[in-house]
């Protein structure tokens, strides 16, 4: 992490410029490997961004605008927007000079996608970003690796102004990098506009999970209606008595499902441990999204071996059961002697 804000200038020179260039225009046509409902023809799609700088003590920056149409008539009697997601692929050696703005064709609503993550004056030093910008998203995290912002990405100013908009007409994205040194190239970007959302549920399809021998249990989201043309990220949380690289193999709190996909499964795969927990859960909670939720809650139990399946974790004698049973015994027998003393007694 904090190796992405090391100091400036980048090792990157002038040749990347070239070379990046000439690979974006080698490479396939723009959006080719870009589904939705809507397939737009853009422009300035592969195109450089134009570099920052300062003139004579003045900084100023470099703007790329690129537009998009989106035609009427794509979603039948459906003319306003329901959901809007914005997905970026760029090349760019330092992603912290970048801010990305999306406008809608009316020309006055924007929203800011991107604005010069690492803050200023340097930002972070990552490179390339490949993500998905979607108001359900994840706060922006920064990897180390290539692409620096990937997946699904909460937008910094939320993209719920373009609701009950009209979705037709020229979208416009300007990609402006503020600062001199560090350049890249927009490879291309679309709109994720579902013309309906659908409905999401969660089911536990296999509820039973067995740690010896090892049997996983499963989950299954599944979305029903809606328009299935886009992708759709479905984010959770975890709950229950069993932990997440503990007690079962860690996995991501969110599927997002790809265009034409509507089921999506999560395998809870146990892990040995010495402990008797016999009947611990795992409870996933589906959480908000561009969907109505349906059924949002569903549990896979882990048992110990497969005979003991369905079995209480109480019904199972353990150390600490067994101790309090003999308490109880011997205070049962000493009760019991108490009286008979007083009645030998009386
Ligand atoms: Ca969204
Ligand atoms: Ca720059
Ligand atoms: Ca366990
Ligand atoms: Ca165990």
């Amino acid at each position: 992490m904090t190796s992405l804000l090391a100091p400036r200038p980048h090792p990157r020179t002038a040749l990347f410029a070239a070379t990046l260039v000439a690979a974006t225009l080698a490479a396939s046509p723009a959006q080719a490997q870009l589904a939705n409902c809507t397939v737009l023809a853009g422009t300035n799609c592969r195109e450089v961004i134009p570099d920052g700088g300062i003139l004579q003590g003045v900084s100023f920056s470099g703007t790329l605008t690129s537009t998009l149409t989106v035609p009427a008539g794509t979603c039948g009697a459906v003319t306003s927007l329901v959901d809007v997601n914005l997905q970026v692929r760029l090349k760019h050696n330092w992603v912290g000079d970048l801010r990305l703005r999306l406008v809608h064709p009316n020309g006055t609503t924007a929203a800011i996608a991107l604005q010069n993550p690492g803050g200023a004056p340097a930002g972070i030093s990552g490179e390339d970003l490949d993500a998905t910008f979607n108001d359900e998203g994840p706060s922006l995290s920064i990897s180390s690796t290539i692409p620096t912002i990937s997946g699904t990405v909460k937008p910094v100013g939320s993209f719920s102004v373009f609701d009950g908009l009209p979705r037709a007409g020229t979208w416009t994205l300007e990609v402006v990098d503020s600062r001199g040194g560090n350049y890249g190239a927009l490879e291309d970007w679309t709109l994720e506009l579902p013309c309906t959302l659908p409905t999401v549920s969660i089911a536990a399809t296999v509820p039973n999970a067995v740690e010896q021998p090892v049997t996983s249990g499963q989950f299954t989201i599944t979305r029903t209606g809606g328009d299935t043309a886009v992708p759709l990220f479905v984010p959770f949380t975890l709950s229950g008595s069993a932990t997440p690289g503990a007690d079962f193999t860690s996995f991501p709190l969110f599927v997002t499902l790809p265009p034409g996909v509507t089921t999506a499964t999560i395998d809870v795969l146990p892990l040995v441990d010495a402990d008797f927990d016999n009947g611990e859960n795992v409870f996933v909670t589906l959480g908000a999204g561009d969907y109505t939720l349906g059924n949002a809650v569903a549990g896979v139990f882990i048992w110990e071996s497969p005979d003991l399946v369905g079995q209480s974790e109480r019904a199972i004698p353990t150390s600490s059961s067994l101790g309090l049973a003999l308490l109880a015994l011997v205070v049962a027998a000493a009760g019991a002697g108490l009286i008979a003393s007083r009645r030998l007694l009386g």
